[in-house]
């Protein structure tokens, strides 16, 4: 029987209630009395000792105890912003999903970063793959994109992913490496893997130590389907390309940034949004048939094969922009739950075994790590078109849910909410037949084509730094049989690749093997993709020694500053009289920090750490401006006079015209360099 409402008697609506508070200005115990003394627990007497009683002291104490939430089991540390995403036409002869045919709307979107192995507080610039998840907060619902800036993955079935987890993570016996990669247990699981060796050709290029989340690219890696109002259905693979174009740092700066600051990468997310330099991402999409997949020379529900440009070119068919950070870090960025499974109306799966096993695991992790399965009712995760359905209760409840009925089909809800046909997901109905079994198909077993593929479309500096990350993981690897398969491995994929990791380990060279005939991909090199920003956002310092030229600095600053990059005056101490603002003394902020260095106009620096810093910009291959003729500065650097270096500029005393200086730092590297 309903519950008869008293006719007379109305209790007050508690939100309501709640608002007629003092916004804020009085501090409150979590129940809402006000508190007196937030300075001193409640004693017998004044060294007396503390009593139980103390309401206030306890709460605080057990809220505090209880601040923590697991992190993340991997993607653990990461950073996140806010923004839109806007269609440029419709998409509808691919798909029906309104925030991909209605180019009137801007979609909100929420984007996490992140490194995959290292634990939350570890740091930014490690040699891992880079997170790169979006949620769309779309009319229809939400669609997460979580993504990687790595088009492949290093498994082909999710049965394998706790295993290549553990043996990345920190061995368990002594909880070493930090987010790290160079150690035996994970070599010596790759090694015996071999469909891991296209990925770890990736992991070992600059991908993996990217200079700016604002200057990744971003795949779904997997093959997923577009389904029109038709029912008609496409494949498709996602992409994202920076505004900002694809660049990285070195690793002799990773090293280095790690100690000077380990939040580099998101003090660099932060920093540009504050200042107003949104980072923007237009979003693509290769787009191929059934029939068309069929013929490709790799099967497309294998995620450690991409489809190349040349056989499907990328449609960038809308952008993103990240214009607002958080307010709060662990409301926003850690509480947000992504998942590959909430898609929308007009985006489906493909059947990839990878993709297949993660639509089990996100929503189990979330009862795990956020602690219940109400997590989707949290305001950053919460959709932004009505939710209902007849789910109830479970721990932390954030709704009141009215009336009695919490089942369907009901007649005493007028059968609400219903189910609808029209507008409603339903899956694609792909036809299936075939046994249960555990087999991997015939068509997954090439796993060094697209390997040799990636290796031949670096070009000669990216294929150092891929010698050079091989070279260093393996060298920390104590293990020789796992050294040495590694070695092995790579033979079948390039034998100059294996011969020169091989020299540094100091083993023979393997025999030769036969490798794959592959012509280059040159979208495959980070180089492929500059960027259209030129100079935008890159950090200059300005060395401010003792007797520079002060009027100098400050115009070359406001040049610098029109030009969209960042300029910042270092000296050897902070004056808070000098006439010109000094941001940073050079020893907190050390060369690796910057893309470029101008010392102006005046008496050769001598103070060590300021020639050290215009030394290791050389030999970081990073754009010098001197005021003045630059080789006698460069002498006491210790860097040999460098005629034909264009990353070297003079900079003319009397008129700052930085234009010159502005064409060498759009080139972001002067990689013609003879090594130091
Ligand atoms: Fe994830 N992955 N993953 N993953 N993944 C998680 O979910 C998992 C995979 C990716 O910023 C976890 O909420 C399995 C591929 C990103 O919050 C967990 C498999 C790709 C993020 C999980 C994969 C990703 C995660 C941990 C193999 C690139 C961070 C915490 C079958 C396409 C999202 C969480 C964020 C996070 C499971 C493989 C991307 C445990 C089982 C491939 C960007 O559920």
């Amino acid at each position: 029987m309903a519950r008869k409402k008293s006719p007379t008697a109305k209790s007050p609506d508690l939100q309501e209630y709640a608002k007629k508070s003092d916004e804020g200005a009085t501090l409150t115990t979590n129940q809402g009395t006000v508190i007196a003394d937030n300075q001193n627990s409640l004693k017998l007497g004044e060294r007396g000792p503390s009593l139980l009683e103390d309401f206030i002291l306890r709460e605080k104490i057990t809220h505090f105890d209880h601040e923590r939430i697991p992190e993340r089991i991997v993607h653990a540390r990461g950073s996140a912003a806010h923004g839109f995403f806007e269609v440029y036409e419709s998409q509808e002869k691919l798909t029906k999903a309104g925030f991909l045919t209605d180019p009137s709307r801007r979609t909100p979107v929420f984007v996490r970063f992140s490194t995959v192995a290292g634990g939350s507080s570890s740091a930014d610039a490690v040699r891992d793959v880079r997170g790169f998840a979006v949620k769309f907060y779309t009319e229809e619902g939400n669609f997460d994109l979580v993504g990687n800036n790595i088009p492949v993955f290093f498994i082909q079935d999710a049965i394998k992913f706790p295993d290549l987890i553990h043996a990345v993570k920190q061995e368990p016996h002594h909880g070493m490496p930090q987010a790290a990669s160079a150690h035996d247990n994970f070599w010596d699981f790759v090694t015996l893997i071999p469909e891991s060796t296209h990925m770890l050709l990736w992991a070992m290029s600059d991908r993996a130590i990217p200079r700016s989340y604002r200057m990744m690219q971003g795949f779904g890696i997997h093959t997923f389907r577009l389904v029109n109002g038709k029912g008609h259905s496409t494949f498709v693979k996602f992409h994202w390309r920076p505004k900002l174009g694809t660049h990285s740092l070195i690793w002799d700066e990773a090293v280095k940034i790690n100690g000077c600051d380990a939040d580099f990468h998101r003090r660099d997310l932060w920093e540009a949004i504050e200042a107003g330099q949104y980072p923007e991402w237009e979003f693509g999409l290769q787009i191929f048939s059934e029939e068309q997949a069929a013929k490709f020379p790799f099967d497309i529900l294998d995620a450690t094969k991409l489809v190349p440009e040349e056989l499907v070119p990328i449609t960038y068919i809308g952008r993103m922009v990240l214009d607002r950070n958080p307010d709060n870090f662990f409301a926003e960025t850690e509480q947000v739950a992504f998942h590959p499974g909430h898609v929308v109306p007009g985006i489906d799966f493909s059947d990839d075994p990878l993709l297949q096993g993660r639509l089990f695991s996100y929503t189990d992790t979330q009862l795990i790590r956020l602690g219940g399965p109400n997590s989707h009712q949290i305001p950053i995760n919460r959709a932004v078109c009505p939710v209902h359905n007849l789910q109830r209760d479970g721990h932390m409840q954030q709704n009141i849910p009215q009336g009695r009925v919490n089942y369907e089909p009901n007649s005493l809800q007028g059968g609400c909410p219903m189910q609808n046909a029209v507008k409603g997901f339903s899956s694609f109905p792909e036809p299936q037949t075939g046994a249960k079994i555990r087999v991997r198909p015939e068509s997954f077993g090439d796993h060094y084509s697209q390997a040799t593929l990636f290796w031949k479309s670096q070009t000669p500096v990216e294929q150092d730094h891929i010698v050079g990350g091989f070279q260093f993981e393996l060298a920390k690897v104590e293990t020789p049989a796992v050294r040495e398969r590694a070695v092995s491995n790579l033979s079948h994929v390039d034998p100059t690749l294996a011969a020169r990791v091989a020299d540094a380990l100091g083993i023979p060279a393997p025999a030769s093997s036969k490798v794959a005939s592959v012509h280059a991909s040159p979208a495959l090199s980070l180089m492929h993709l500059p960027g259209e920003l030129g100079v935008a956002t890159r950090k200059v310092a300005i060395l401010l020694t003792p007797g520079a030229d002060l009027a100098f600095i400050t115009k070359a600053k406001a040049e610098i500053e029109a030009a969209g990059a960042v300029p910042k005056v270092l000296a050897a101490k902070l004056d808070p009289k000098s006439s010109v603002p000094i941001a940073h003394t050079i020893v907190t902020t050390p060369p690796v920090l910057f893309d470029a260095v101008i010392v102006p106009p005046g008496p050769i620096p001598t103070d060590r750490l300021a020639l050290d810093f215009i030394h290791w910009m050389y030999r970081h291959f990073k754009t010098i401006g001197v005021g003045g003729a630059p080789g006698p500065v460069l002498k006491a650097a210790g860097i040999p006079s460098a005629p034909e270096d264009e990353g070297i500029v003079e900079l003319a005393p009397g008129t700052v015209k930085l234009d010159a200086f502005l064409t060498a730092l759009g080139k972001h590297r002067h990689w013609g360099r003879p090594l130091l």
